[in-house]
C-alpha cells in the first residue's frame, strides 16, 4: 500500500496523509463484502431499518466534524458542507424506510400462485467523484445497502477523507463488518477493479462522460448493472416576461455554486433579446456580490476549485481574448481561486459554450422566441439540468417538457431533492437516483409460480 498525501485548497497545505489501496487489497475488500452480503441480506427487515438509523443518527451527532473536514479536504464553505453532512443523514434516514416496505406483486394465474420478490444484487460498487463527496456517496450507498447489498466505495483520490470517516461511523453504528467500506486510491486501481472483478454485480458511478464511457464498455463484458451520473452543460432560460430582477439576482447562485464545480451548474444563461440589456446590467452587481474567500468563514459563499490542475483546466476556457462581460472577486495568495466569470457575448462553437468547464465561468447568449430558446438549450449532448423563468404557466409546461434533460425547474434553481429522482438525459447519464423507485435500482426482480395442484 502506498500512501498519498491529501491538500487543502484554501490553503495549498497537507490535510492528511491517506494510504492507497492496491489492487489486490481492492480484491480483497470485495471477497469480504462477498461473504458479508449473504448474512446482511438476511438481517430481518426490521433490523436493517434499525441499524440504517442508527447510522443517520451517528452521521447527524458527528455532522459539525464532517463538514469541517468537507471545508479542509474540498475547500466547500461551512454552509454548504454542514448541508452536504445533514444530507447523508437524511439520505439513510430515508432509505432506512425502505427494507419493510421492499414489497413484490402476487399476480393472478391459473393454477396456482405467482408472486414477486426484489432481491438484492450482491456487492455494489460506488465510484464518487470529488465535487460533492458525501451526497454523491450517500445516494448510492443508502439505498444499495437498504435493499440487502453490501457496498465497496472508492471516493475521488482528491476527496477520501469524509467517506472515510463515513465509514468508521458505519461500524460504531453497529453496521457488521465490510457491510460497508471505504477504499481510497486511484480510479485506475480500485475504480477498475470494481468494475472488472465478477463478484461486484452493479456499478455506480458518477464523474466524467468520459470515465463513464470507458466503465460503461467495462461492464458491458460481464453485463454488469450501471448507473451513470455524468456531466453537464445546463441552460437557465429567461423569458422576457419574467421576474428579471429575481432571474438575474440568482442566477449567479444557478452556476457558481461549489464553485461551478456542480454538474447542475446551469452555465448557458439564454436571455430572450428584448430583456438582454436589463438582464445584463443587474447580473453584474449580482456576480460581484457573489462573496468569494476563505470557506470555514459563515459568510462565505464560494471557495476554491479544487486543485492547481484543475484550475488550469478552468483557466484554458478564459483565453485572454475571450470576451469577458464581467468579472467577481477572488482572494489573492495561496489557494486554487479562481474568480467568477460571465462571458457575453460568446461564439457558438467556442468551448467555454459548448464544453463542461466545470468552473464559476457561465456564458449569456440572447434567444428570440420559445421555439429558438428551446432549440438552444438541446443542442448540446448533455441534459442533466435546466432552469425556465416565466411568468407565463402554460410557457413554463410547455418548454419543461420540450427541454432534453432529467431535472428541470421553474422559476428557481432548486437543488438537488433526496426524496424525488435525479438523473440525466443523452450523455449526462443512465438511470435515476433517489426518489421512490432507486431501490429498482439496486435489486432483482425475482418471479416465483408456486403450483396449487395436489
Ligand atoms: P472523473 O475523473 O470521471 O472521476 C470520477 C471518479 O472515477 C473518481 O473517483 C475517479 O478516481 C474514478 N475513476 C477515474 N478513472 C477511472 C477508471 N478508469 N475506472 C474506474 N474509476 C475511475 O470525474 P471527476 O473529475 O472526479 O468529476 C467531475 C465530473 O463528474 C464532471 O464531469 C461532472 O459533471 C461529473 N459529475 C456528475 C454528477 C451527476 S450526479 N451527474 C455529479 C457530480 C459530478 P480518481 O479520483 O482516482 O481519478
Amino acid at each position: 500500500m502506498t500512501s498519498y498525501t491529501v491538500l487543502n485548497p484554501a490553503t495549498e497545505q497537507p490535510v492528511s496523509t491517506v494510504p492507497g489501496t492496491s489492487s489486490e487489497e481492492a480484491d480483497a475488500a470485495i471477497a469480504r463484502a462477498e461473504v458479508a452480503q449473504r448474512t446482511w441480506r438476511s438481517v430481518a427487515p426490521g433490523d436493517r431499518a434499525s441499524l440504517l438509523r442508527a447510522f443517520a443518527a451517528q452521521v447527524d451527532s458527528h455532522a459539525e466534524e464532517l463538514a469541517r473536514l468537507e471545508v479542509a479536504n474540498s475547500g466547500h464553505p461551512i454552509g454548504a458542507a454542514r448541508w452536504e453532512a445533514g444530507q447523508v443523514r437524511d439520505v439513510l434516514q430515508y432509505y432506512a424506510g425502505a427494507p419493510e416496505r421492499l414489497i413484490g406483486k402476487q399476480i393472478p394465474v391459473a393454477g396456482g400462485l405467482n408472486v414477486t420478490f426484489a432481491e438484492p444484487l450482491g456487492v455494489v460498487g460506488l465510484i464518487v467523484p470529488w465535487n460533492f463527496p458525501m451526497p454523491i456517496l450517500s445516494w448510492g450507498m443508502a439505498p444499495a445497502l437498504a435493499a440487502g447489498n453490501t457496498v465497496v466505495a472508492k471516493p475521488a483520490e482528491m476527496t477520501p477523507l469524509t467517506a472515510m470517516r463515513i465509514g468508521e461511523l458505519a461500524l460504531e453504528a453497529g453496521l457488521p463488518e465490510h457491510v460497508f467500506q471505504v477504499l481510497p486510491g486511484k480510479g485506475s486501481v480500485v475504480g477498475q477493479r470494481l468494475v472488472d472483478h465478477p463478484a461486484v454485480r452493479k456499478i455506480v458511478f458518477t464523474g466524467s462522460t468520459e470515465v463513464g464511457q470507458q466503465i460503461m464498455a467495462g461492464c458491458a463484458k460481464q453485463v454488469k448493472r450501471l448507473t451513470l451520473e455524468l456531466g453537464g452543460k445546463s441552460a437557465n432560460i429567461v423569458f422576457a416576461d419574467s421576474d428579471i430582477e429575481r432571474a438575474a439576482a440568482t442566477a449567479p447562485y444557478g452556476v457558481f455554486d461549489n464553485a461551478g464545480q456542480d454538474c447542475c451548474a446551469r452555465s448557458r444563461i439564454l436571455v430572450q433579446r428584448s430583456v438582454l440589456e436589463e438582464f445584463m446590467e443587474r447580473l453584474e452587481p449580482a456576480v460581484e456580490g457573489v462573496k468569494v474567500g476563505d470557506p470555514s468563514l459563515p459568510g462565505t459563499e464560494m471557495g476554491p476549485l479544487i486543485s492547481a490542475s484543475h484550475r488550469a483546466s478552468v483557466a484554458k476556457y478564459v483565453p485572454d481574448d475571450a470576451p469577458v462581460a464581467f468579472r467577481g472577486t477572488a482572494p489573492d495568495g495561496p489557494g486554487y481561486w479562481f474568480a467568477p466569470i460571465v462571458l457575453a457575448p460568446i461564439g457558438l462553437t467556442a468551448p467555454a459554450y459548448t464544453e463542461e468547464v466545470f468552473g464559476p465561468v457561465v456564458t449569456v447568449t440572447p434567444f428570440e422566441d420559445e421555439a429558438d430558446a428551446i432549440e438552444i438549450a438541446n443542442d448540446t449532448p448533455y441534459g442533466l439540468s435546466g432552469s425556465i423563468w416565466t411568468a407565463n404557466i402554460g410557457r413554463a409546461i410547455r418548454v419543461a417538457r420540450a427541454v432534453e434533460t432529467g431535472n428541470l425547474s421553474v422559476n428557481s434553481h432548486s437543488s438537488v431533492r433526496y426524496w424525488t429522482p435525479f438523473g440525466g438525459f443523452k450523455q449526462s447519464g443512465l438511470g435515476r437516483e433517489l426518489g421512490p423507485d432507486a431501490l429498482d435500482a439496486f435489486t432483482e426482480t425475482k418471479n416465483v409460480f408456486i403450483s396449487t395442484q395436489e
